[in-house]
Parts: C-alpha cells; structure tokens; sequence
C-alpha cells in the first residue's frame, strides 16, 4: 500500500485502538484510494487524509431524565460534526445500549462520503445516545429526547448541522426532539431536523427512502448486468424501518423479500413478505416489540429459525439491512454458496472488512457498498431540508422521481469513478472514490482548516 495511506491508517489505529468500528471503516475507505492518491499528490501535501479521519469537532453531554416510577437516569449522548466542507453536518442520532464514541465516529465517518454521494449540499455527521429504547413508555421517550435536546440545541441549526433518525429514533422520536427545540428557540425553524411527521414539514416517502433507495440502486446493477428485478427473491435482515421499505418496493417491483431477521432469529417466508398485509404486520411488531421476529412467523404460519442468521438461504439477492458487522467470514462463506450473484449492502457497514474483501472476490458475485446503496435516507432528508427552506410541500411523485435520479446518479458515478482509476465494475472501490474526490476538492478549495 502507498506509504501516505499506511501512515494515516497506521495513525488511526494508534490513536483509536479502543474504536474498532471507527479504525474498521477508516480502513476500508482509505484502502480504495489507492490510486487517487497517486494521482493527486497534493492530497498528501496537505495533509488531506489526516485531516480527513479527524472530526471537526465532537462533543459528549449528559442526558438526565426521569421513568415513570419516578426513579433518575443519567445517559450519556454524543454528537460527531466530521466534517462541513460540502454543507451543514447530516446525520442520523442513534439510541441503542451499545453507542459510544467509536459507534459514533464510525457512522460519522461513512456518512460524509455517504451525503458526497447524493449529489446534495451536506456534510456528515452523526450522534447518539447509550439510552436504550426497549420497554420505553411514551412519556418516558419523550422526557428523555427533552432533555437530549436541552442539551444539544445551541450546537445545532439549519445552516449548521441537521440531525436525523437512526436506528432507534423514528418519527415519534424526531417529533418530541422537535417540539423541544421550538420551545427553547421560541423559532419555527423545523430544517433543524429531518424525518418529521408530515404535519410540521416532514417529508412524503422519507420513512421509505432507504429501502426504496437500496432497491432502486439494485434495479441500476441489474441494469447493468443485463438482469431485471422480475421474479428476484431477497434475503434481507432486521424487520425495521429499512428492511420494511424494502419489502414495500420489492412488491412494487415484482420480486419479493423471502427473508427477516430480529435479535431472537430469523423467519424464512419462501411466499415473500410481498402482500400489504405482511409489509404493514412489521409496523405493527416494530412498535409492540422490537426485539422479536417470531410473531411474524407465528402469524403467517412460517418456519422461524431461532438464534440464527438468514445467511446461507438460497436466493437471488442478499441484502444485510440489519446492524454493522451482521455478517462475518463464516456467514459470508455460507453467502458466497447460496446462489446470490448480488450482495447489496444496506445498513451501515454491515459486512466486516474481511468477510467483505472474500466476497469482492468471488468472480461470480457483484457486491455493492451501504454508503452508496443506503444514501437515498439522507438523500430524501437533503430533500426535506430544501422543501423547509422553501416553505413547500412537495408531492409523492416529485420526491419519488428525486430519489430514483438520485441513486441512479450515484450508481452511475459510482460505476464511472472505477472505470476513470482502471478498477472495472467496482461499485465499493469506485463508491468510496466518487464519494471522497469532491470532499477532497472542497476541502481544497476552502483553504487549508
Ligand atoms: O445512516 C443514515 O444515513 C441515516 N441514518 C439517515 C441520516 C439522515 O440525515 O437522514
């Protein structure tokens, strides 16, 4: 590997060795620069890269709320601003157990060559909590994203970093966040978040957007491979908001989703999870109880398989929509013998750094990157920011054309970025490329901060 990259790698992983997330993802962008690198010795002169792996700024707070038996918790919350150069910071605001900094860092990293790649002015950034949702009443979210947000609203603004849902903040969630920073700001100021209900700016189709995004962008590779979507069966993960777009669009399309998965297990629907019926049962179970998949099977009289993971089930396309590092060598062994020729990345680095290097080496597989797949989200929130600012509500049809140019253009540039460095159809190598070259040229361009 060229020395610059070796030593900002070797850096990271000095400075991070407690973030194996954050020095995970760093790696695996780094390692697709290769060329860039060689052909813009500039970059190294100034340090780009870096600078590039260093957020702007991060900050931690304290995040104390009340339960409804009237016992005090204290939750830490974080908020990554990574990087600006290209707009004001965007990112989602995870609550799960297992935030921390290095979780953080991580989604704060992958989502600036993310929002790159959707062609719209944002930068990235990411928060969270360590609050744990499960079992949570109504009040109790609500006192809790109150006080989040007591914490956070001087740093945050339209113009200045634009948070969003993630896993474990959803429209209810985005809606008391909200109602808070318009009481502390005593401003309609409702660009400050994205993700809204539709009653107070929110946008049509962003619940869906990254479902139907990642669909969309298969639809490109299959273009492109001279396939169609026709009659394609999906294993995919989770049984969230993400997976359930998926499912929706699917249907729409014509094939079908054969798999969920959940904490407990996974469920296998050979039918397909493709009648309305079955797509708005996940709702229902994401809102009764996050942590079960069985319901689904238990309703739809279905094989459930409990503590194991859908890897290995024959089918067409496999779409890891679930968590990071959801599938690892031995799954991706099982995905590499199960028939797939497509392995479309859906949730945040899903894949580990190995299991994915085994899978871009299969000759008879075509895998496709999450930053590029799952960027059609914050692609529809970049579409909400503009319909704020401009005081409009736009229509199912017009968001829906967007978001479909949207991810063509990023499969398209994606495709085209490879081609220009001489790597071929590499959707990762060229989406990481396509992505970082106009942070970079920003960056540039700005001066040297
Ligand atoms: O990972 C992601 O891109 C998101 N969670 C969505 C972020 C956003 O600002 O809509």
């Amino acid at each position: 590997m060229n020395a610059y990259l070796e030593k900002v790698i070797n850096d990271v992983r000095a400075k991070h060795g407690t973030e194996p997330e954050f020095v995970q993802t760093v790696e695996e962008v780094l390692s697709s620069l290769e060329p860039v690198i060689a052909k813009h010795p500039e970059y190294e002169k100034v340090d780009l890269l870096g600078r590039m792996v260093e957020p702007e700024r991060m900050f931690t707070f304290r995040v104390v709320w009340c339960d409804d038996q009237g016992n005090w918790h204290t939750n830490r919350g974080w908020r990554c601003q990574f990087n600006g150069a290209l707009g004001p910071y965007k990112g989602g605001l995870r609550f799960q157990k297992n935030v921390y900094e290095g979780i953080v860092k991580f989604l704060g990293f992958e989502q600036i060559f993310k929002n790159s790649l959707t062609g719209l002015p944002i930068g990235g950034g990411k928060g969270g909590s360590d609050f744990d949702p499960a079992g949570k009443s109504d009040a109790e979210v609500m006192r809790f994203c109150q006080s989040y947000m007591t914490a956070l609203y001087r740093y945050i603004g339209p113009d200045v970093d634009v948070p969003a849902g993630d896993m474990g903040v959803g429209g209810r969630e985005i809606g008391y966040l909200y109602g808070q920073y318009r009481r502390l700001k005593g401003v309609w100021e409702n660009g400050v978040l994205t993700g809204k209900g539709q009653t107070y700016g929110g946008s049509v189709i962003r619940p869906e957007a990254t479902g139907y995004g990642a669909v969309y962008y298969l639809t490109n590779v299959l273009k492109h491979e001279g396939d169609t979507i026709e009659g394609k069966t999906i294993a995919a993960a989770g049984f969230g908001n993400v997976t359930w777009g998926i499912c929706k669009k699917a249907m729409q399309l014509g094939a079908k989703v054969i798999t969920l998965s959940g904490p407990d297990g996974y469920v296998l629907d050979p039918e397909g999870v493709a009648t309305e019926e079955k797509v708005d049962f996940l709702l229902t179970m994401r809102a009764t109880d996050p942590m079960h998949v069985k319901p689904y099977a238990d309703k739809f009289g279905v094989q459930f398989f409990p503590g194991e993971k859908p890897w290995g089930v024959k089918c067409d396309v496999v779409m890891p929509s679930a968590m990071q590092n959801d599938v690892k060598m031995e799954q991706a062994e099982k995905i590499a013998k199960c028939g797939a020729k497509y392995y479309i990345e859906v949730a945040n680095m899903p894949t580990t750094n190995d299991a994915l290097a085994f899978l871009r080496e299969q000759k008879h597989m075509i895998v496709a990157p999450s930053k590029a797949v799952n960027a059609g989200g914050v692609g529809v929130s970049a579409l909400e920011m503009a319909q704020n600012s401009e005081r409009l509500v736009w229509t199912e049809d017009e968001v829906d054309a967007q978001l479909k140019k949207m991810m063509q253009n990023i499969h398209d540039n994606s495709a085209k970025a490879a081609e220009e460095y001489g790597l071929g159809y590499d959707l990762v190598a060229g989406g990481n490329i396509a992505g970082f070259l106009k942070v970079a040229q920003a960056m540039m361009e700005q001066g040297c901060f």
